[in-house]
């Protein structure tokens, strides 16, 4: 059994790399809970189909299925895609997967958060989630990686971090009261400095409007590469985004990396605020004899919810005009990577998007 350690990556000298690094491959999870995805999952599991095509061009990808979906989930995707069994209560892989670290010797180790379903018993999107608790672990095991069970409810699409030393997070999830109650805001950023081997801790104030995550930072505002971020945009201030993005662009051209730099932020017009139709809400099971989508609700849409996977960006595509302008602005910043656009509207119906359902595993030695 690969070794659990009592240490941290910080004492062990291990850092969680960024997204821009090199990877080895890419992990995700086969979406199917009917309460959730509409019609039991069957068109996202198209968008995950195509999803885990565009990275598998680039990097290994590997798929963790439910023992009674891993057959259809091995015919429906390209036999280039690892499939693996791996039990889950639903496919965000940037949240309950692992956080991968690595040292300088180039050794891969994994940090494993505790999950609980954004928000627990308090404001938690499902119950039970133990099965997703577990998959960080189970993923660690398949690579025989070392591992470390943090002791801080966290999901990985909470953090952005730039590798050398700078983490972004969000206070409005990291100090909502379903995760660490008990943690003080000093804790939390103490345990963030131990366990991804960071400095500088930037907390932004707010995530995107009618987030269900509590305003994950990686739907507003991600590393292109240190020092230069990219940050979800609107400029109708009749829009509720307005001032969250506002705040969040003040507040990082006031700031300051852990190495003394300051940023460069880009805004990425969001699309026109988009709606969940009434034939989408009646295609999702109710919970509690409620429908958990309602018609008419806001999707908290971004294309900063795009993944880097070695040499390329797996942008997500709404079938808006602003598609067009992202995905050329996107291209220009990152002239290093090929960018290939997916629709994405099955995936924002679940609650997230193409950087929530992936998670990346650098290059070790
Ligand atoms: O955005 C994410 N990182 C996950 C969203 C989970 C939504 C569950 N319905």
């Amino acid at each position: 059994m690969p070794t659990t350690f009592e240490s941290t990556p910080r004492q062990d000298g291990f850092r969680m790399p960024g997204e821009f690094e090199r990877h080895a491959g890419t992990w995700m999870l086969w979406p199917q809970r009917p309460d959730n995805w509409r019609l039991g999952g069957k068109p996202v599991q198209k968008a995950f189909v195509e999803v885990a095509s565009a990275i598998a061009q680039f990097e290994p990808l590997t798929m963790g299925a439910n023992p009674d979906q891993y057959a259809n989930a091995r015919q429906m995707l390209p036999p280039e895609v690892r499939v693996v069994e791996l039990s889950n209560n639903d496919a965000w892989m940037r949240d309950c997967g692992p956080t991968f670290v690595v040292d300088a010797q180039g050794e891969v180790r994994a940090v494993d958060w505790v999950f609980n379903a954004w928000g627990g018993l308090v404001n938690g999107l499902y119950f039970p989630w133990h099965l997703d608790d577990q998959v960080a672990q189970k993923a660690a095991e398949i690579e025989r990686c070392g591992r470390y069970r943090a002791p801080l409810v966290l999901e990985g699409g909470s953090i952005h971090v730039d590798g050398q030393g700078t983490c972004l997070t969000t206070t409005e999830c990291l100090l909502s009261p379903g995760r660490n109650p008990d943690l003080s805001q000093a804790q939390i950023e103490s345990y963030l400095q131990e366990y991804l081997n960071v400095e500088k801790v930037l907390w932004i104030p707010h995530g995107v409007f009618n987030d269900e995550t509590s305003g994950h930072v990686d739907n507003l505002v991600c590393f292109l590469r240190p020092g230069v971020l990219a940050l979800t945009w609107t400029d109708d201030r009749r829009d509720p985004q307005f001032e969250r993005s506002a705040e969040a662009y003040d507040f990082l051209m006031s700031a300051a990396d852990a190495r003394g730099r300051r940023f460069e932020v880009h805004k990425i017009h969001q699309p026109a605020p988009v709606l969940i139709a009434p034939h989408e809400s009646e295609g999702v099971d109710a919970v509690d004899g409620t429908l958990p989508r309602q018609p008419g609700d806001r999707m908290a849409a971004s294309y900063i919810n795009f993944y880097l996977c070695n040499a390329g960006a797996i942008v997500p595509q709404f079938g808006d005009p602003q598609d067009a302008a992202a995905q050329q602005t996107l291209g220009v910043l990152l002239p290093e990577r090929k960018l290939v656009g997916v629709p994405a509207r099955e995936i924002l119906l679940g609650g997230g998007n193409i950087h929530c359902i992936t998670q990346q595993q650098p290059a070790g030695r």
